[in-house]
């Protein structure tokens, strides 16, 4: 990269995503998107929380998740960031059609630095992972620290948060 094109990047910020699949092969279509990230301009994925398996939350039945979380570095904008998520869960053959329903790849961004964002589609940090065992649980074993935006650090929200005996730490 030149001089030039270094100074007209924005500022690096570090960013949690949380990732889940349940349907087809998870522990590829994970591997998948980790590596697509990974490829992506302006994109470092810096820790890889371990795999657990985890009850489906919410209204539909669908089999157990395959989740994981992800500290990345990135010079993106939250918006470019969530556009090349959406992308990856695109390449990896993700249909959106019920929501909450069962999915090949679900690309989440949970943190960017501290900043707030509240747009259409994009609410940053994500409103509801201090009360969802299947976010806090791979985030706090990766970034402890993790600020939820609500005050509380991942550790701090996992203290209180319920359902955590139903996550189960995968070795393979
Ligand atoms: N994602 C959902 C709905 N329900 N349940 C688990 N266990 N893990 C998920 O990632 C998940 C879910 C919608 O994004
Ligand atoms: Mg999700
Ligand atoms: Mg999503």
């Amino acid at each position: 990269m030149t001089l030039k094109e270094d100074a007209l990047r924005g500022p690096v910020v570090r960013a949690a995503l949380g990732l889940g699949s349940n349907m087809g092969d998870t522990k590829a279509n994970l591997a998948g998107a980790i590596s697509k990230l990974d490829e992506s301009e302006g994109i470092r994925v810096l820790v890889r929380s371990s795999d657990y398996r985890t009850p489906p939350w919410g209204p539909v039945p669908q089999d157990d998740y395959r989740n994981i979380c992800l500290v990345i570095e990135t010079t993106l904008s939250p918006r470019e960031l969530l556009d090349r998520c959406l992308q990856i869960e695109r390449e990896l053959g993700r249909v959106r059609d019920v929501r909450w329903g069962p999915r090949i790849i679900d690309i989440d961004v949970l943190i960017y630095g501290l900043e707030k964002v509240d747009e259409d589609n994009l609410t940053i940090p994500h409103p509801r992972m201090g009360e969802r065992a299947f976010v806090l649980v791979p985030l706090a074993e990766i970034w402890q620290e993790a600020p939820l935006g609500d005050g509380r650090t991942a550790l701090q929200a996992l203290k209180t948060c319920p359902d955590q005996d139903q996550i189960v730490k995968l070795s393979d």
